[in-house]
């Protein structure tokens, strides 16, 4: 708890055995319950996050918005905080977050990763890759964010209700953004954070997780 708000953080996985025991010990005391969505992982995901206290949710259908489809709507607690297993989100900033949202009276805070703190914690493709997505995000919707793609976000858990998120895989993180902008009823915030150098494999194919993120957005804005 903090600021009277519980809190839960969902962890969607695929084969992160090493990044999700890192993130579990990481997180604050203040965090009151752990979500591990693990899709079918043919490692020690689920095992490792079930003995560190995690719920485990598992989820047969593929795809990283698969996985968040499962987890988000299993959370109890007042605010739910989502971040990847591979220790890339900045679990010691999420009770900053937690104010940034209560102190401006916000109901979802997406973490913008951009300027880079560390610019080695990503390469210069996926820079340019998130680069242009968030400039397609802008033209198409016309949303001034500075990270269409971050996969940390802060949001008071009633409002997820509210959002009609759809994807299975990767554009789930851009559908949920729109969602929350374009909803009378949801106040939207970014908020600056540090970004990590990843652990373990990467599971994102950049160039078809590239391309069917700018696909998705062009669907969905003509829909
Ligand atoms: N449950 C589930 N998680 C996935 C899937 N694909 C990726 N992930 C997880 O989603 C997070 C983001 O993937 P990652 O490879 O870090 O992509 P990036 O952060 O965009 O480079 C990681 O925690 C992955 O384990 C999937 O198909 N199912
Ligand atoms: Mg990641």
């Amino acid at each position: 708890m903090h600021r009277d708000l519980t809190i839960s953080v969902v962890i969607p996985c695929y084969n992160e055995e090493d990044g999700v025991q890192r993130v579990i010990r990481s997180l604050p005391a203040s965090v009151d319950e752990v979500v591990v969505v693990d899709n079918n992982s043919t490692d020690r995901t689920a095992e490792v996050a079930g003995a560190l206290g995690a719920r485990v949710v598992p989820e047969k259908r593929k795809g990283y918005g698969a996985a968040y489809k499962a987890g988000l709507p299993a959370v109890t607690k007042d605010i739910t905080v989502t971040m990847d297993g591979d220790c890339t989100y900045p679990s010691e900033q999420i009770e900053e977050c937690v104010d940034y949202l209560v102190d401006n009276n916000l109901d979802f805070v997406s973490a913008a990763r951009f300027p880079l703190q560390n610019p080695e914690a990503m390469n210069f493709s996926n820079k340019i890759g998130n680069m242009v997505l968030t400039v397609a995000m802008l033209v198409l919707y016309g949303t001034k964010i500075r990270d269409s793609q971050s996969g940390m976000w802060i949001f008071r858990s009633k409002v997820y209700p509210l959002m009609n998120v759809t994807s299975d895989g990767m554009p789930f993180s851009e559908e949920i953004k729109i969602e929350a902008i374009r909803s009378n009823q949801i106040e939207f915030g970014e908020y600056h954070v540090n970004y990590h150098e990843r652990i373990g494999e990467v599971k994102l194919d950049k160039w078809r997780d590239g391309f069917r993120n700018l696909w998705f957005l062009v669907k969905k804005r003509f829909q």
